[in-house]
């Protein structure tokens, strides 16, 4: 067992049943003419992840760890898009309309794809999900109960959408998250402050948050 410093207390961590999970560090969050920014926001703002991501990323293929890397995005029929989701709000370009990087969050688009600077090594699951959670309409929980996980290491945009809402299914199916705070982003600065402290709050009420420099000391 391995203690990893994070709030609300330390965590010790089996590594052996610890799995790092990066959510949705894909072209359409991080990069221009993408989902995001048809959405009206500054995708500028995710990259501060980035290299957090990286360092933690080579961290724990290092140690052995389980990596598993999660895409939203839908068919290219769209039939596994609710009409809800497609036609909310005002975006410049709707989900399926076509794009600089392709149809916008469609798999098998260039903008689906994970950003280059995270790409998945041969071997690491890649979990496409039709919703905000990871759990959500995946099989995510069968690979993760068939590796007798149990604590996630948990990374990605954006912190308070996707992230957030990954940490909430796992905490409810009986997981232990360790956000890593700076391996997060989220295009508004107050949404990622709250996101993390929402998640510690309450003696840890959905988790644990913690950094990719303590994880990385830790698992090293
Ligand atoms: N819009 C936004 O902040 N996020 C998403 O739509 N998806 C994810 O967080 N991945």
């Amino acid at each position: 067992m391995i203690e990893i410093a994070a709030e609300p207390q330390p965590i010790l961590v089996d590594l052996a049943r610890t799995a790092l999970i990066i959510i949705d560090m894909q072209r359409d969050f991080l990069e221009p003419g993408g989902f995001g920014e048809t959405l009206g926001n500054d995708v500028g703002r995710l990259a501060a992840a980035v290299g957090p991501c990286q360092a933690i990323l080579a961290a724990a293929r290092g140690a052995g760890l389980l990596v598993v890397h999660t895409r939203e995005g839908h068919r290219p029929d769209l039939s596994d898009a609710p009409k809800a989701k497609v036609e909310r709000g005002d975006p410049s370009l709707r989900i399926g309309a076509p794009g600089p990087m392709g149809r916008i969050l469609i798999r098998g688009e260039a903008g689906h794809d994970i950003i280059a600077d995270l790409a998945p090594a041969p071997g690491e699951p890649v979990i496409d999900k039709p919703g905000k959670g990871a759990f959500y309409q995946t099989d995510l929980e069968l690979m993760l109960r068939n590796r007798g996980i149990d604590t996630l290491l948990v990374c990605g945009v954006t912190t308070e959408v996707c992230v957030n809402t990954t940490v909430r299914e796992a905490n409810d199916r009986g997981y232990r998250c360790v956000v890593l705070g700076d391996c997060c982003a989220s295009y508004f600065a107050e949404f990622h402050e709250y996101g993390l402290k929402m998640i510690k709050a309450q003696g840890g009420i959905f988790g644990w948050v913690s950094d990719s420099a303590s994880a990385i000391a830790a698992i090293s």
